[in-house]
């Protein structure tokens, strides 16, 4: 018996679905299959297919019993799982995190550059009606450039690295990078970029170098309790007025609250928020959307059509490849 918690697209669903072997439980609607829904249905499951909004932990694994073998997530995060429950259970982890790594890279670079340029406070003038009315100065609607920014990598892992490739050619002039080793050179060097760079690309030694030296800060780490709110009141504190902050990873490591008192103050230039904390559960009234400085995007990194479809039958993949104690496409060392 699998569980999946969510509607697949044609090859994956194709794939799952020419299992005939196989007991498959899907949930199929829109929205999120709810978690009774999951408990419920999880029991004497061998392997479940799960979304980001699905909380793998010792109460679902205890609802589904000891046959269960395999966690195969739709998504290169996984701080929705209990990793340390599957380890002491002995259940393999699958998740894609290759498949995603070009289209959370592009829409890094675009938010960058939409941050820095202010199109989502441009493009609002000009939905509100307001561009008759705009005067018009040498220094209207001007932001920094990204010619010549030094850019802060908060995790400097694949997604981080792709952005770089794509930065170099706009001619930045240098690149601080923090990872969970401060000082210490990358762990991995995942496009050949790091071994002779054009530009210097350096370990900082803290988060408060990083924030300090950065035009631009690119929040691309994993959350831990050691990441959560990372990005703090101090964090804006030390960076400069003119520099923007890019989130692609996850709400919570950004202090919202901070973030919004950041822009209010113009202690920072702008945002570009992929994430936000509690999304997406975002009110009308939140004050983070009122201010025109911050662009917010629904959590769309990876929406790109070739990649959710990789997505999609990398995770079948890596179900079946569990339940038959095969190699899976990618697998969390756990
Ligand atoms: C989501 C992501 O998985 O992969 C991740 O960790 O955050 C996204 O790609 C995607 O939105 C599907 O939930």
């Amino acid at each position: 018996k699998v569980v999946v918690t969510r509607q697949l697209i044609d090859q994956a669903q194709a794939l799952l679905d020419s299992r005939n072997d196989l007991d498959i439980v899907q949930w199929n609607s829109e929205k999120p299959a709810p978690r009774e829904w999951l408990l419920e249905n999880a029991k004497d499951a061998s392997g479940i297919l799960v979304m980001l909004s699905d909380k793998v932990d010792e109460e679902l694994l205890a609802a589904a019993g000891s046959q269960l073998r395999t966690i195969a997530s739709f998504s290169v995060g996984t701080d929705h799982v209990d990793t340390a429950a599957l380890k002491k259970r002995d259940i393999r982890l699958g998740y894609t995190p290759t498949a995603l790594t070009d289209a959370v890279a592009d829409l890094t670079v675009m938010l960058i550059l939409m941050a820095q340029r202010r199109a989502g406070e441009s493009m609002g003038k000009v939905l509100k009606g307001e561009w008759p009315q705009m005067p018009w100065h040498p220094l209207l609607m001007t932001g920094p450039q990204i010619g010549g920014s030094t850019v802060g990598f908060l995790g400097f892992g694949r997604i981080a690295q792709a952005t770089l490739k794509r930065l170099l050619p706009f001619g930045i002039k240098k690149v601080v990078y923090l990872t969970s080793k401060p000082g210490q050179p990358a762990k991995e060097d995942h496009f050949g970029l790091l071994e002779n760079p054009s530009i210097p690309v350096e370990p900082a030694e803290n988060w408060e170098q990083l924030a300090g030296e950065s035009d631009v800060v690119v929040v691309g780490c994993a959350l831990t309790p050691s990441t959560k709110h990372i990005v703090s009141k101090d964090f804006f504190m030390k960076m400069k007025k003119m520099a923007v902050l890019v989130n692609i990873a996850r709400g919570p490591v950004v202090d919202t609250n901070a973030l919004v008192e950041a822009l209010d103050t113009e202690q920072i230039f702008g945002a570009g928020l992929d994430v936000i904390e509690n999304e997406p559960n975002i009110p009308a009234d939140h004050p983070i959307l009122k201010q025109p400085r911050c662009v917010l995007l629904p959590h769309i990194g990876s929406a790109t059509i070739a990649t959710r479809e990789q997505m999609a039958e990398e995770s079948v993949e890596n179900l079946l490849a569990g339940l038959k104690g095969e190699a899976m496409v990618n697998e969390v060392q756990l």
